[in-house]
């Protein structure tokens, strides 16, 4: 069955998905289009470059749990057609400034990877811009990325002196060669649609005209297969990835060096530093 892909026409804001017991707040953060067998969900703040915000992320984790309950087979993750900014990362005003870990197991952002990683069907990441921080673990941990040549892709901790998560970190590692890790983590620059295509960040890279029907007529053909089995393979393949021997000591010394830094001065001038839309000054305390 071939499966005509949705426009964002069809899509509605999460809250009107929900059954009569939905008491949530207007959402519209993020669009859904839930119709099985393959649901589209749209990141619709591009004023805020699609930050991933804590109220964002709270409609993304309950759009994809419309889509659990409906039962869908496929989802597609996308930004608004023709994008400049797929999305712009962990929404920088709510990283903490209390000496609290910006990246802890609750942390919206950590609970949205979560939520796609633990999605029963496979979420594609449908991508056109730019991808910054976070959201380029999001789109890495999504089962499969399909981007236009427009997409960049960069992993941005150093830029702001956050200190990345070991989870996020090993997550990343699992997917993308260590030596365009290493690159992306050390000079927090873009790196292009072609280079994300062979360090395996995306799966595949097709002209900005074919995006749509190339993703959709492989979400369609996820369809087809046993959504048991899929789900089955998902979720082993989740396990066994994550699956590494770390000593208690060695878990508390990545932490306890991860509290050197957000504690110190780097940290707040990096996050200050943005919000004044200058350049940080780094004094490496
Ligand atoms: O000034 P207004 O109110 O219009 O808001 C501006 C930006 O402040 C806002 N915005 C963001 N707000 C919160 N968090 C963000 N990540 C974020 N990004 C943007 O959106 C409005 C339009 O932004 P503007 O004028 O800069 O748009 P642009 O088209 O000129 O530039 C687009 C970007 C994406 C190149 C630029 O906004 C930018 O560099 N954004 C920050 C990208 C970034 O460093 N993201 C990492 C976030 S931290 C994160 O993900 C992890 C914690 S980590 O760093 O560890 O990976």
């Amino acid at each position: 069955m071939g499966f005509e892909h949705r426009c964002v026409a069809h899509a509605a804001p999460v809250d009107s998905m929900r059954s009569v017991c939905w008491k949530g707040p207007p959402m519209s953060l993020v669009l859904l289009d839930a119709e099985p067998p393959v649901a589209t969900l749209t990141l619709n703040h591009d004023e805020k470059r699609n930050a991933l915000s804590c109220a964002l992320i709270s409609e993304l984790t309950e759009a994809l749990a419309i889509c659990r309950e409906r039962e869908v087979r496929s989802v597609v993750l996308r930004a608004r057609k023709g994008v400049k900014v797929w999305s712009a990362g962990h929404d920088i005003s709510e990283l903490p400034k209390n000496g609290r870990d910006p990246l802890a197991y609750n942390d919206p952002l950590e609970q949205a990877i979560r939520a796609v990683r633990e999605h029963p069907a496979p979420v594609i990441a449908m991508v056109e811009g730019s991808v910054w921080g976070g959201a380029c673990e999001l789109v890495i941990c999504c089962d499969l990325a399909i981007a236009a040549p427009t997409a960049t892709f960069a992993l941005t901790p150093a830029r702001l002196g956050v200190p990345y998560n070991a989870a996020g970190v090993l997550r990343i590692m699992n997917e993308v060669d260590l030596s365009t890790v290493k690159e992306m983590f050390f000079t927090g620059r873009p790196i292009s649609a072609e280079r994300a295509l062979a360090s395996e960040v995306i799966n595949h890279l097709v002209p900005a005209e074919e995006l749509e029907s190339f993703t959709y007529e492989m979400a369609g053909a996820i369809t087809q297969m046993s959504p048991l089995s899929i789900a089955v393979a998902k979720e082993q393949i989740r396990l066994l990835s994550d699956a590494r021997p770390l000593s208690p000591e060695a878990f508390e010394r990545i932490q306890g060096m991860r509290r050197t830094v957000y504690d110190s001065g780097d940290y707040r001038e990096g996050i200050r530093a943005f919000m004044e839309k200058r350049p940080p000054r780094w004094t490496g305390r």
